[in-house]
């Protein structure tokens, strides 16, 4: 019998996938099992479920149970069962499968006898290759011992643990941090890109995101920014994709409008903003309020039809990005660029349905999350970084992004990125090691979801107590990568982890 106690003791234990098989009736048992882990909606649980059982119309039954009513923050993750399995250490061969499908459950439970033996066997990804599209009816099966066996395991995940979202898994929970190069030439990536980011995915990150890639040229905060606003800018970042793919890594990118803060020279120019003359271009912003400082230009107030092209540029832009082979996208609403300047009542005084309440102040965010939502596959992960405060009084706050992320999830986002600032110029910012980090608690306590914390970051064991102590799934890291591409190596050396080295490698590591 399936017991609710110990699930929920291995949740809060950290279990991050279990493998739920069932032995008997499941309509008996696992209704109010899935009916109580729905009450619990742990955002870093996602359940494999998997099929063990000879049983095909009960088995359909249960899926039909698990397709109308997907437990809330459970990601229920199906595959077609004839199929060889890595479970652990083992792959389970499609004819095992297949014995233990026709002939009841004493095979399934002769494997669970294996699994119990095997400490991996509590926590498995499955690899997108074995996940596979959506089967068209799941099944799990329940085994007392096997849930009592995951009870009795330490699950708290470390920075070492991988990580599940939708199909897509990291090995670790190490990203780099998107970054901007300032070395694109009208928008189109290049060596400096391929040999930057490649680099630190051999240097062993879980996930990594590509700089902010402006959704239209206007978009671009310089002149040397990266734009995905044409398909002409796609090979280039899928040669990209592909390498840090083949290379152990998520291939992450983030999508961008700088609003009124674009036009701006590249940094080691000054980065101030750049008249039509000097290559710059007129910027667009929810109200016609300058940033100030070095970027003074006065932008426009967005029309109606600005508004819906800038989603449409978006959309366009992810579909884009899933056509080059990125597997996680991030849209940027963080640091003072155009979806933050529609947050903040410190830059947007619009007096229409994008202004004024927290409800039009959010809206082009979520209007725009909910159409990219659409052409980004429900198989891949979703995120979102923002500003979670502005650092300053009367502006954006952590209730603010609680209340957000809330939407944000309801939309199908899986991970709120939590950064802060960038949107006023005379915010006074307390940075210190891992200022940011209590943001990202808080959003992921407060919310239930996933999240990414940001800043600052730059130890292992600072990195390694952020995911242990429950404050993030993630810990993005950039200046950090800068200085180090192989920081994940080393944090492993420090930690004491074994990760695999690629092979060329294999005499050094
Ligand atoms: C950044 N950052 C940043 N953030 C973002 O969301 N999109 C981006 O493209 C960039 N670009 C960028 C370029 C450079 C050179 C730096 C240093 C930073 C912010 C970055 O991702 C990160 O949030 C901050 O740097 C804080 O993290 P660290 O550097 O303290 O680990
Ligand atoms: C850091 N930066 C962020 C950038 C590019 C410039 C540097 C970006 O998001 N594209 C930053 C962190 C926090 C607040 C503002 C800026």
């Amino acid at each position: 019998m399936a017991d609710p106690i110990s699930i929920r003791r291995a949740i809060q234990d950290g279990a991050t996938d279990i493998t739920v098989v069932m032995t008997h009736n499941p309509d008996f048992r696992l209704k109010p099992v899935l009916r109580w882990l729905g009450k619990l909606a742990y955002p870093e649980f996602s359940m494999v479920a998997r099929v063990w059982t000879a049983r095909q119309n009960v088995n359909y039954n249960a899926a039909l149970y698990l397709m109308k009513q997907p437990p809330p923050g459970i990601r229920i993750q199906v595959f077609r069962p004839l199929r060889p399995l890595p479970v652990g250490s083992f792959t389970v061969a499609p004819k095992q499968i297949a014995t233990a499908l026709n002939s009841g459950h004493n095979e399934a439970l002769q494997q669970m006898e294996t699994l119990r033996g095997s400490r991996g066997a509590v926590r498995y990804p499955v690899s997108p290759a074995v996940g596979g599209e959506r089967a068209a009816a799941c099944t799990f099966s329940i085994s007392a011992y096997f849930i009592r066996a995951m009870g009795k395991t330490n699950f708290v995940p470390h920075l070492f643990s991988p990580l599940t979202i939708r199909s897509v898994t990291l090995r670790n929970r190490i990203g780099v941090s998107p970054m901007c190069q300032y070395s694109a030439t009208d928008g189109v990536a290049n060596e400096w890109h391929y040999v930057h980011l490649g680099a630190r995915a051999v240097g062993g990150a879980g996930l990594v995101i590509v700089e902010a890639t402006a959704v239209a040229p206007e978009g671009r905060i310089t002149p040397g920014c990266l734009g995905l606003w044409s398909d002409h800018q796609v090979e280039p970042l899928a040669r990209i994709a592909k390498f840090l793919k083949e290379h152990g890594a998520v291939a992450g990118i983030q999508i961008a409008h700088a609003g009124r803060k674009a036009s701006a020279d590249l940094p080691w120019r000054g980065g101030a903003h750049l008249s039509v003359a000097q290559g710059g271009w007129p910027t667009l912003a929810p109200s016609a309020i300058p940033f100030g400082g070095d970027l003074p230009k006065v932008p426009r107030a967005m029309t109606k039809a600005d508004i819906l092209r800038v989603q449409d540029n978006f959309v366009a832009a992810a579909r884009r990005a899933l056509a080059a082979g990125f597997q996680w996208l991030e849209l940027h609403a963080a640091h003072g660029y155009l979806f933050n300047e529609f947050l903040s009542p410190l830059a947007n005084h619009r007096t229409d349905k994008y202004g004024g309440s927290f409800e039009n102040r959010t809206r082009l965010l979520l209007d725009t999350t909910r159409a990219v939502r659409q052409v980004w596959p429900d198989h891949l992960p979703l995120a979102v970084r923002i500003s979670a405060i502005d650092w300053m009084p009367g502006g954006w706050q952590i209730r603010d992004s609680i209340a957000l992320a809330k939407r944000l999830k309801a939309r199908g986002v899986d991970l709120m990125d939590c950064s802060s600032g960038g949107l006023v110029l005379d915010a006074k910012i307390e940075v210190k090691p891992g200022y940011q980090v209590p943001f990202a608690g808080e959003i992921r306590q407060g919310v239930n979801i996933a999240t990414a914390a940001v800043g600052f970051i730059t130890d292992a064991k600072q990195a390694d107590e952020i995911i242990r102590g429950g404050q993030a799934d993630v810990v993005l890291l950039g200046r950090q990568f800068l200085a180090d591409a192989y920081w994940p190596a080393h944090a492993a050396k420090t930690l004491g982890q074994k990760i695999t080295p690629p092979k060329q490698y294999l005499r050094a590591w």
